[in-house]
């Protein structure tokens, strides 16, 4: 059993995890990342591609938003589409923001690099992880390399950032889970096709949601709302193109949706969750670990940059003698992951069909849809939160001087 010192132990490279390894980098904390997966597994997992304002404000910090200015799509707004019509929402010209369309996979790609080639320990294919002494003042977190050598991480911190099904947030005796199941579920596709439009397109139809969204200029990302229980071979990619086409396309005033080549299909359930409380001794717990939102407001990935973002600046900002911030780091998490939940399950709610709808639900959707497009009040409201509600510390905190690009 070899034993590892260091200052922080994260576990999971996610993004949390990554860009919490960065941020505590660049001031100068140290600290170990273990994988379970493999870097290709990790750097080839398709998941969420918008990204919040603030979110790639911490990519530009930390030097890791080269490509994504290159290859990312910047955003002015959005489009809701319903009762067979689409209408525009320009979040620039209601609040002066927007938010940039990049795979999470690119973004992981991107720290990881990095990481690598700052030299800085990151361990791919690791077993048996488990945390210990939490709540002493030298807890350690325990795993098998790939090649099955039991390791020990001594530290002061352990970063539990291990997703939804990780081992960290089960070490929190008593953790309360409050929980949402939705009916239905998201059949997703990645495909070789252009653009429905410049900009993503949320349709609510009478046979249910769908989303359109891209990767880039030339690969499309379209998800159908479907039933909870469905599977995925039930869907050819013809009736999956003829469903979208019936939900997003061909109205008069649009481009009709061009399909291609499907890369990538998979059906994902739709939940709200969230763990309370997020730290217990000497263990924190970091995105996906702690809450998961349903996709519809695109907020999974950039809570969990948020999570990293509040819990590094309180981890350094510890070493430096001040723990105010850190002893605090869970009701400060929680606020800003309440408020996503609330987002994420009104977007949701608003925009698909329930199984048990009735006439009267559905009119009620619609007039809350037509009220949003038809006043600046709740439009703003709206571009608010689909931009990203503010930390509850500056930039400057948490990552306080831009530094030079590390590749
Ligand atoms: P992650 O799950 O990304 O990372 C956790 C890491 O920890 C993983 O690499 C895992 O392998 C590792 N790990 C787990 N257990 C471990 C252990 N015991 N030891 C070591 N490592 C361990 N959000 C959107 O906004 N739009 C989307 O379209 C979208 N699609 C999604 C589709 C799916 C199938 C899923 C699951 C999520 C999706 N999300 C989407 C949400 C997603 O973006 C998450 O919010 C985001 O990945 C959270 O990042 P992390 O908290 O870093 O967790
Ligand atoms: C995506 O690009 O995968 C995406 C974008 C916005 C969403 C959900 C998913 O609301």
């Amino acid at each position: 059993m070899s034993q590892i010192i260091t200052q922080v132990a994260i576990i999971g490279a996610g993004p949390a995890g990554l860009l919490l390894s960065h941020l505590l980098a660049q001031r100068g904390v140290e600290s170990v990342v273990i994988e379970s997966r493999s870097r290709a597994y990790c750097e080839d997992r398709v998941r969420a591609g918008l990204l919040e304002q603030g979110s790639v404000n911490l990519l530009e910090r930390i030097g890791c938003a080269d490509r994504l200015h290159r290859e990312g799509l910047v955003h002015d707004g959005t489009w809701l589409r319903f009762g067979g019509k689409s209408y525009n929402f320009n979040f620039t010209k209601l609040i002066g923001k927007h938010v940039t369309i990049y795979g999470q996979q690119e973004i992981v790609k991107d720290l990881i690099a990095a990481r690598i080639a700052q030299g800085l320990p990151l361990e791919f294919d690791v077993s048996g992880t488990a945390v210990h002494d939490i709540e002493s003042a030298h807890p350690s977190v325990t795993y098998r390399d790939a090649a099955g050598a039991e390791h020990t991480i001594h530290c002061t911190y352990i970063a539990g950032c291990d997703g939804f099904h990780g081992i960290a947030r089960g070490a929190i005796p008593g953790v309360r889970a409050i929980e949402h199941a939705y009916p239905f579920a998201w059949l997703g596709i990645l495909a070789k096709a252009p653009p429905l439009r410049d900009e993503l397109v949320y349709a609510h139809t009478d046979e249910g949601f769908a989303l359109f969204t891209m990767r880039s200029p030339s690969v499309a990302r379209h998800y159908l709302q479907v039933d909870v229980d469905e599977t995925i071979d039930n869907w050819s990619d013809e009736r999956i193109w003829a469903e979208l086409r019936h939900r997003l396309g061909d109205d008069e005033t649009g481009p009709p949706l061009v399909d291609g080549p499907i890369m990538k299909k998979e059906v994902t359930p739709m939940r709200s969750f969230v763990a309370e409380p997020m730290q217990h001794g000497r263990l924190f717990l970091a995105g996906d670990s702690a809450h998961i939102v349903p996709p519809t407001g695109a907020k999974g990935m950039n809570l969990a940059l948020g999570d990293a973002a509040l819990l590094s600046t309180g981890i350094v900002e510890a070493f430096a003698g001040d723990d105010t911030l850190l002893a605090s780091y869970s009701p400060l998490a929680l606020d800003r992951v309440w408020k996503a939940e609330r987002f994420s399950y009104w977007m949701t709610t608003l925009m698909h069909v329930q199984p048990d709808s009735t006439p009267f639900r559905v009119r009620m959707q619609l007039a809350e849809l037509d009220y949003l497009r038809s006043s600046d009040a709740p439009a703003m409201a709206f571009a608010e939160n689909y931009t990203g509600l503010p930390y509850a510390i500056g930039l400057d905190r948490i990552a306080p001087v831009r530094v030079a690009q590390l590749r």
